[in-house]
């Protein structure tokens, strides 16, 4: 990092520098969180796994929707990315009933003004992908808006493009990650305008920090399924009798490497490369 790269933000799991007025710099830590806690104990080359995976998808998705990417960096955990007025929405798309939405369809029978039929379970596919837009929590958990509170925020006629593009990426990358054994069972987009006005897909694309990642066979409705990716340190947590509040737990070495061994299993049958190549040249995501 020059010393003329300034922070200019932090996720739970992830830093935000500015490289001059045009340009960030994302960089994806090995730091994992569990039940909203960051924990003490990293996952070595997370961090690459969800960088490489985004660009994996920004490369795959560029015909559908122009994305911020600029350039993936040799550390493979970092993108420099065009910098964008981002509208102040998550953009949230559900193909299953999970987490939010399953409770508001308990409580409801809709999620976010989508009538949904009667009689479905926990985890059910939905009969159509929704758009359930959020609002951008500063802290603590977006919140879930309706239409018309998505579209007082970011205007009417860019709402529908919003909705349309998010609806098509979310399309794309669940019917190839499904042919791939994993189920997107939602996923969050953040979305920019360019100096032109056009859409841009920014941020991060079909990571599991991003989406819900299921694995396709073991797949059953009807209860909350296992996660891709975080189900041993969930597992571990559960045993130990811990509250959920910060600090979280140390993990052990068993643990660390069943869930480093879950994160290069995603991005192997998603990119279909193996992860070794990806150290060694992360731009072979791009080809
Ligand atoms: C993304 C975030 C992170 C903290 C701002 N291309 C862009 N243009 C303008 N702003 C952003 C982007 Cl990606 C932007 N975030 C989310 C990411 C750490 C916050 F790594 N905030």
């Amino acid at each position: 990092m020059s010393e003329t790269t300034t922070h200019v933000g932090s996720g739970k799991v992830r830093e935000l520098y500015a490289l001059d007025d045009d340009r960030l710099l994302l960089m994806a830590s090995d730091r994992i969180s569990t039940f909203d806690v960051v924990l003490p104990t990293e996952i070595p080359d997370k961090g690459r796994v969800l960088t490489g995976l985004s660009a994996f998808w920004f490369a795959r998705t560029r015909d559908l929707v122009e994305n911020h990417l600029l350039e993936i960096r040799p550390d493979g955990r970092s993108l420099e990315c065009r910098r964008l007025e981002m509208l102040p929405i998550e953009c949230v798309v559900r193909g299953y009933l999970a987490g939010s939405g399953w409770k508001d369809y308990r409580a409801s029978g809709e999620v976010c003004g989508h009538p949904l039929p009667e009689g479905l379970s926990e985890s059910d596919r939905l009969p159509e992908p929704i758009f359930t837009p959020a609002t951008k929590a500063a802290t603590g958990h977006d919140e879930n808006i309706t239409r018309e509170q998505a579209a007082e925020l970011v205007g009417a006629d860019r709402l529908r493009e919003v909705e349309a593009t998010s609806l098509t990426l979310y399309g794309f990358a669940a019917a190839y990650a499904a042919e791939r054994g994993i189920l997107i069972a939602d996923t969050k987009f953040e979305l920019g305008i360019d100096r032109t006005g056009r859409l841009v897909l920014a941020d991060e694309a079909f990571t599991p920090d991003s989406s819900r990642f299921w694995p396709a066979d073991q797949y059953e409705p009807g209860r909350p399924q296992p996660s891709y990716d975080k189900q041993f340190v969930r597992d571990y947590c559960e045993t130990l009798g811990w509250d959920k509040t910060d600090p979280g737990p140390e993990l052990p070495e068993e643990v660390v490497a069943g869930t480093r061994a879950r994160y290069v299993e995603a991005f192997e049958l998603l990119a279909e490369i193996p992860f070794d190549r990806y150290l060694d040249d992360p731009e072979v995501v791009l080809r």
